[in-house]
């Protein structure tokens, strides 16, 4: 339990949220991806499809500026069947949609559950910001945070509410750490510092099965969600 993080649960666990829709059936678990552009969110959410899609139902919500570029990358990599993955144009400010007006966003995760339910969990990709874009508690039920090595090791370091608050920190790129000079032991001692006991997950996607540990830290939500409900 982290008494200084509100809003988690009993179960040691991010998610609390109330797991039932308006009808009374238990409604998909929606976890959220920050993290600056180009650090592996997209990468990350094909990567947890190809992982979860035999054993779970799935769908993802992409948020792109003016396009639909990652959602077409999931649709291109076959990731997910087409009517899985909704995407939303955020305009300028793609924090925005996330976090203060985020009714295009829970609009698109009501349309996927409505067509291709009952879901057991909703992949939210933010559009990629700086690092204080985070996710609104009314959006997802617990969010992870995707930074990468070649942004500099010192950026778990600097803070900031998505490195010190997600529920699961992901450090992708670690196969470029000894091109671009990053320290991992470092990186991994400041976000304990930042994050005290929250959980941090170093990957590289390049390599086989590199989203293995944050798949499991998913399979982990979907048990405390799933017993909540
Ligand atoms: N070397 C390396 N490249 C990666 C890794 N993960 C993602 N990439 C590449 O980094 C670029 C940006 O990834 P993307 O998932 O689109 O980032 P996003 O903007 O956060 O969604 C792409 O060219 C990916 O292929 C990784 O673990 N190692
Ligand atoms: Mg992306």
């Amino acid at each position: 339990m982290h008494l200084d993080h509100p809003g988690h649960s009993h179960h040691g666990s991010a998610v609390g949220a109330d797991a039932h829709r308006p009808d009374g059936t238990r409604r998909a678990l929606r976890i959220g991806l920050g993290g600056p552009v180009g650090s592996g969110k997209t990468a990350t959410v094909a990567a947890l499809c190809r992982e979860l899609r035999d054993q779970l139902s799935l769908a993802v919500v992409t948020n792109d500026i003016y396009t639909r570029e990652d959602a077409e990358f999931l649709l291109r990599n076959a990731v997910l069947p087409p009517e899985r993955i909704q995407a939303v144009e955020t305009g300028a400010c793609p924090h925005t949609a996330i976090r203060d007006d985020i009714s295009a966003n829970l609009e698109a995760v009501e349309d996927l559950e409505d067509a291709v339910g009952p879901l057991d969990l909703i992949l939210v990709e933010s559009g990629g910001d700086n690092l204080t874009a985070t996710f609104s508690k009314g959006l997802v039920d617990a969010q992870i945070f995707v930074i990468d090595v070649a942004g500099g090791d010192d950026i778990p370091r600097k803070g900031g509410p998505g490195v010190t608050t997600a529920d699961l920190l992901v450090i992708n790129k670690t196969d470029l750490a000894p091109y671009v000079g990053s320290d991992l032991e470092r990186m991994a001692r400041d976000a304990r510092e930042q994050r005290g006991d929250l959980p941090v997950a170093f990957t590289s996607l390049t390599g086989e099965d590199g989203v293995a540990p944050v798949a499991a830290w998913v399979r982990e939500q979907l048990a405390a969600w799933t017993a909540a409900a």
